[in-house]
């Protein structure tokens, strides 16, 4: 049993002051406010549940600050995804392992308990299957072990290079299954699954451009209860392509043919109608939201006061990978909305309410309905996802919201001290337990991989 004492923690209702928590492996044991420190309780400023990255391709955190050049005149989403694309074309099972272990221990150090893996990465450089089809797969489990991160592994099925059936190009040739080995890959997950009864195995359609209507109907049906993450509308040309495709724009086609619902994660719904962004709202379905990502690829802008005002269900997630950490997504996601409306606090929608509060709690319950867990709270029988901040310069004086305000938009050093995950401590001092060793194995496979 561990005991740990926060000066002020974020309960279920609210904020509270000398709050002890008792944890064991199983979960949180019991959460008193106003309670005594016990001798052996570690003491912390502030405690908080982690949040989920509910949407990462953490292969692509070794290609971090190399595509920040402009190659072409008409630089774009598209002219990365070529660069992306020679990344993928190879890298090896040992380096996938080794790059996805160092970028989720970086989540670990910037607050992010849990990770949505979007998998595309199924086989080898040459298109052909590993004799395991969930390889790949298994290497992303064995990361997430060797963190001790959370893990909500959603495989996907990638079929086309384009809306209408066009045929994938040579450098999609790793991702593309058809259905019967798509169903291979997906127990193969699950038996990779079996060392840790925390991970959760959902279903990921890659996007309307790379999946067909009938492969997108028999994916859904093939993990009826989990997760279903897609792809939906990040860039323009991709709502255009979609019209013309089928004379609707990809959200109004989705929710006019499938049962959406909060199942369903949209990630980059980024270019919707207002009646999309409404009909989106009232689906349940979560908005996957990845505002640093989105930036870097230079997307647009997320409808995201529209949305929230209609009572949307939004989470965060890292996508590329290229700078991890939840106040950065949380900061980037309310800084689109100001720079776009000349307002200032646009998210915190008017209730007085703190910002950074607003999009916590949003992105905190969001990110668990998103990834197929009950609601990371500081509460008895949670699985005890924990933040620890240290109070520092930066959080001097800083009380209830404040503190998260703070943290969001005005922390230069990141005040996340201490981090668990069920029970089990992986971050301390700011670091990640393991981070020395992740480290040398990930700068190791650097060298090989951009010799
Ligand atoms: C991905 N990333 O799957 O990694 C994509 C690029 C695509 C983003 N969309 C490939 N941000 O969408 O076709
Ligand atoms: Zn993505």
């Amino acid at each position: 049993m561990t005991g740990l004492f926060f000066d002020t923690a974020l309960l279920p209702g609210g904020w509270a002051d000398d709050v002890r928590i008792t944890l064991t492996q199983e979960g949180i044991a019991s959460v008193d406010a106003g309670a005594a420190r016990a001798p052996d309780d570690a003491h912390h400023a502030v405690g908080l549940p982690g949040l989920a990255s509910l949407h990462s391709h953490a292969f692509q955190r070794a290609m971090a600050g190399l595509t920040e050049a402009r190659g072409t005149e008409a630089d774009s989403f598209w002219t990365w995804r070529e660069l992306m694309y020679r990344f993928v074309g190879r890298i090896t099972p040992d380096q996938v392992e080794a790059v996805a272990a160092q970028a989720y221990a970086e989540m670990l150090e910037g607050g992010f308990t849990r990770v949505g893996e979007f998998h595309y990465l199924h086989h080898a450089p040459d298109g052909a299957p590993y004799t395991d089809i969930g390889e790949l797969s298994g290497r992303i489990v064995a990361a997430a072990a060797a963190t001790g991160i959370g893990l909500t592994l959603l495989p996907v099925f990638y079929a086309q290079s384009g809306f209408g059936g066009l045929p994938p190009e040579p450098g999609q040739r790793r991702f593309v299954t058809g259905i019967d080995a798509f169903a291979r890959l997906l127990d193969s997950c699950r038996s990779h699954a079996r060392s840790d009864p925390g991970i959760v195995i959902g279903v990921a359609p890659h996007s309307l451009r790379a999946v067909t209507p009938s492969d997108l109907e028999r994916v859904a049906v093939l993990a009826p209860d989990s997760p279903i993450h897609l792809h939906i509308a990040e860039q323009e040309k991709e709502v255009r392509d979609c019209l013309a495709w089928c004379g609707q724009r990809p959200v109004d086609w989705l929710l006019d043919r499938f049962a959406v619902d909060g199942r369903w994660t949209l990630i980059h719904a980024t270019h919707l109608s207002d009646d999309e962004t409404d009909r989106l709202a009232s689906s349940g379905a979560v908005a996957g939201l990845c505002p640093v990502t989105e930036a870097n690829l230079g997307d647009g802008t997320f409808p995201a006061v529209r949305f929230l005002k209609a009572g949307g269900t939004i989470g965060i997630g890292t996508d590329s990978n290229v700078c991890i950490g939840a106040a950065d997504e949380l900061r980037q996601l309310e800084y689109s909305q100001r720079l776009a409306l000349r307002a200032r606090n646009a998210l915190s929608l008017g209730d007085g309410r703190s910002t950074g509060r607003t999009l916590f709690d949003a992105c905190l319950a969001g990110g668990a309905r998103s990834l197929g867990t009950a609601p990371g709270e500081l509460a008895p029988g949670a699985v005890g996802d924990i933040l620890c901040l240290r109070r520092g310069a930066a959080l001097a004086g800083r009380s209830v919201d404040a503190v998260l305000d703070t943290w969001v938009f005005a922390a230069r050093e990141s005040p996340v001290d201490e981090v668990w995950v069920r029970g089990r401590r992986v971050v301390r001092g700011g670091r990640h337990v393991r981070a020395v060793a992740i480290g040398d194995r990930y700068r190791a496979v650097l060298k090989e991989l951009l010799a």
